[in-house]
């Protein structure tokens, strides 16, 4: 079996989950279901990132030590997967021992290869964000990230980035599809060649991180710190030889666009640096406004996935965050649209064709469905028109088009919906009831086939579903066509009830602190 690694960014613990941590979760979840349906052996991480600054001071304004503040936020990151019935095989706290002997190590090798070097550091200090900048990067007298800056001057250990400029522009020459999407390459290469300067890698100000080796008055930059986990998940440095390992090479990075150049330029140095291969591939994102705005607990518009989860169920939230927007481009979550997308798709069009194929079979043929014998032209031609759209998902799974996969999907059922319409079984019913076993038939195959496609983003109902029509839960698309010559339904439990809008509010959905 091919391998596959499949990694969310490590979320900061100094703010709750939102909506915007879900959807990376989510669109590595429904990747690494999709892949594993494709038959790949497929690993999948995510995890908190918990030192820096930013935490300690979290901490102390919440009257908390780190150790207990961090403890109390990585839980609730850590107690919404399985909310979100999310499928990851590890999760991993940067406090964690195993992680600290990685990042150790990690760092030993750095300084052994010669690319770390003692100095001392002046600049603008984004606390926010944990990054130093130069004066003439500042806009409007912040980072260029956003956050408030503060000049500082401290001992500090650096890296040699400077003398990975050439190296980088070779490696993005020889993968052009290293960053996802094109835009966000093109930016990383920009950057580049405008020329690296070397990175501060320590800090002496506070102290809670992982101490340098050897130099304790130090802790290690949270950044190194943070991306070093994705090779601590991955069994290192017991698990030395990377370079060989199977998963390693075949590892995909999952950020939002802001953070794209820590991991296509700072990591793969690193990487480079020790000797180990950078990764296959960044893929990245775009960001989540809340009713048109930037989420903020001031504006009361910070979307909690607990609550959607708690009304809508976890199919819900994951069905609007795949489909809502293009993979790579921003997009806007409102509760309207996401109420709109939950009835019209997934309670009146797949509910509804589950629900209205499946109980007919229930009450008018004692719950059988037989192999039609011979099939119509017209069976044919629909038959052929939902393969067509099936047909084209899994480039665009694999191509990170998740939006257009459940356009797919949605035609798919508009199709099975119109012939159902077309057929009229419950005419049939009176005057050809082999005729009407055959449209059953196909159209329960169809319900199965796009059943297995919806899986991934719909694991819940389409497990739910799978198991009404007595089939294996072993989700694998080999063998979305081979479906039994009788198909038995017992009974039919509905999956998306309707939901009448007016009985829900914003204060519902977003988070009260
Ligand atoms: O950056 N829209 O952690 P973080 C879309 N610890 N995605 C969003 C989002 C939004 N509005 N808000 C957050 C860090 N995200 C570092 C990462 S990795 C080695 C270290 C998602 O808690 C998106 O994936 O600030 C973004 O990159 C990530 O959360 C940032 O999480």
């Amino acid at each position: 079996m091919k391998k596959l690694y499949i990694t969310t960014p490590i979320y900061y613990v100094n703010a709750k989950p939102h909506i915007g941590h879900a959807y990376t979760t989510v669109a590595c979840d429904v990747f690494a279901r999709f892949n594993r349906m494709l038959g790949m052996d497929v690993k999948f991480t995510t995890g908190t990132d918990e030192h820096g600054k930013k935490v300690e001071q979290s901490a102390i304004k919440a009257g908390n030590t780190p150790q207990g503040f961090t403890d109390s936020i990585s839980k609730l990151f850590r107690d919404l997967l399985p909310v979100l019935n999310i499928s990851n095989d590890d999760f991993i706290r940067t406090t964690e021992s195993r992680h600290k002997k990685t990042v150790q190590h990690f760092w030993e090798k750095l300084k052994n290869a010669g690319y770390i070097y003692l100095g001392e550091y002046s600049g603008w200090y984004d606390m926010r964000n944990e990054a130093y900048f130069a004066e003439d990067e500042l806009v409007d007298g912040k980072s260029p990230l956003g956050g408030e800056v503060q000049y500082i001057t401290e001992p500090c250990y650096f890296f040699k980035l400077s003398a990975f400029q050439n190296k980088l522009l070779d490696f993005y020459e020889k993968n052009p599809d290293f960053v996802y999407p094109t835009q966000r390459r093109n930016e990383m290469l920009s950057f580049i060649k405008q020329g690296l300067r070397d990175l501060a890698v320590s800090r002496t100000t506070f102290s809670w991180g992982i101490p340098v080796p050897d130099d304790p008055k130090h802790v290690v930059y949270v950044w190194l710190d943070a991306l070093t986990n994705y090779l601590t998940l991955n069994g290192y440095p017991e698990n030395e030889d990377q370079n060989n390992d199977e998963y390693w090479n075949n590892v995909i990075h999952f950020v939002g666009k802001e953070i794209v150049k820590f991991h296509a330029i700072y990591w793969v140095a690193f990487l480079m640096a020790v000797g180990i291969k950078p990764p296959k591939q960044v893929v990245s994102h775009g960001w989540w406004l809340s009713e048109g705005e930037k989420m903020s607990k001031s504006l009361g518009n910070v979307q909690d996935p607990y609550k959607y989860c708690k009304i809508f169920g976890s199919d819900a939230l994951r069905y609007y965050l795949m489909r809502e927007i293009t993979f790579g481009s921003d997009g806007n979550f409102s509760l309207d649209s996401f109420i709109h997308r939950y009835n019209s798709v997934l309670a009146n069009s797949y509910g509804n064709l589950c629900s209205r194929v499946l109980a007919f079979i229930v009450k008018y043929c004692n719950g059988n469905v037989y192999r039609p014998t011979v099939t119509s032209a017209e069976d044919e031609e629909f038959i052929n028109s939902v393969n067509n759209c099936i047909g084209a998902i899994v480039p665009l799974v694999q191509n990170y088009n998740f939006s257009k996969y459940l356009e797919k999907i949605e035609q798919a059922i508009t199709l099975a919906n119109q012939y159902m319409d077309a057929k009229k079984p419950w005419t049939l019913k009176l005057d050809n009831s082999n005729r009407m076993q055959d449209v059953l038939f196909i159209l329960t195959a169809t319900i199965y086939k796009i059943t297995k496609y919806l899986y991934p983003v719909i694991p819940q109902a389409t497990t739910l579903l799978m198991n009404q029509l007595h089939m294996s839960c072993d989700m694998q698309l080999s063998d979305a066509e081979a479906l039994p010559e009788t198909i038995h339904i017992d009974s039919v439990t509905p999956l998306f009830p309707k939901i009448d809008a007016k009985n829900i509010k914003r204060q519902d959905v977003c988070a009260k602190d």
